[in-house]
């Protein structure tokens, strides 16, 4: 009867470990550039990409990775029609339950920018809303009826407000309940691929005699 108590305590909180698990993993952050265009309507930064730290200073020269780096402090700033387009790598973001897609602006200052969606990295675009100042706006894929799979997203300045001028992106992000997280391949699995690579190039050279 002891082993047996203790037998199912075991599987018990073996059971809540796995129920845990998913609920941690399923926020991902849009984590790659895949375009950048600075139209130059801030004369001061005609070329490459400013922003800054909020607070701190700003707007100073800074590198595209402060709005893919899932800080809420580090942005880049896209003053009128300059735009980024950010890709999701560890996964995709769908139509789940309520909001979906969240954009995040720092500072305030009447800032706003077009939001686009892409199931194909980035070759086309379908417009989602707008995003507002000093917040982080939540959109729902369900409100322009997208059922496809987000894998990139494209922020569009609309204005030069600011003290950085223009929308001051942070991130760009999908959370739990519309979130595909990929798979991180084992060890053993990786191993299998390298192996079966291997077979597949010796058959080739076999087949070519
Ligand atoms: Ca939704
Ligand atoms: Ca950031």
């Amino acid at each position: 009867m002891k082993i047996r108590r203790i037998a199912a305590g075991a599987t018990l909180a073996i059971s809540s470990l796995i129920a845990a698990s998913p609920a941690s993993a399923a926020v991902i952050f849009a984590d790659t550039v895949i375009d950048f265009f600075n139209s130059g309507a801030n004369p001061s930064f005609p070329t490459g990409s400013y922003g800054g730290t909020f607070p701190g200073s700003f707007p100073v020269a800074v590198p595209l990775s402060n709005a893919t780096d899932g800080n809420a402090a580090t942005f880049v700033s896209l003053p009128t029609g300059s735009y980024i387009t950010l890709g999701f790598s560890g996964g995709f973001v769908f139509d789940g339950a309520g909001l979906d897609i969240f954009v995040s602006e720092v500072g305030g200052a009447d800032e706003t920018a077009n939001v686009y969606v892409s199931s194909d990295f980035g070759a086309s675009f379908t417009f989602l809303g707008v995003a507002t100042t000093s917040t982080v706006s939540g959109f729902d894929l369900a409100s322009i009826g997208y059922t496809g799979n987000v894998n990139a997203v494209k922020i569009v300045g609309l204005d030069n407000f600011g003290g950085s001028p223009g929308f001051d992106l942070a991130f760009v992000q999908g959370l739990e309940g519309s979130v595909v997280v990929n798979p991180v391949p084992e060890p053993t699995s990786l191993a299998l691929v390298a192996l079966g690579l291997l077979g597949a190039a010796t058959a080739a050279r076999g087949s070519r005699g």
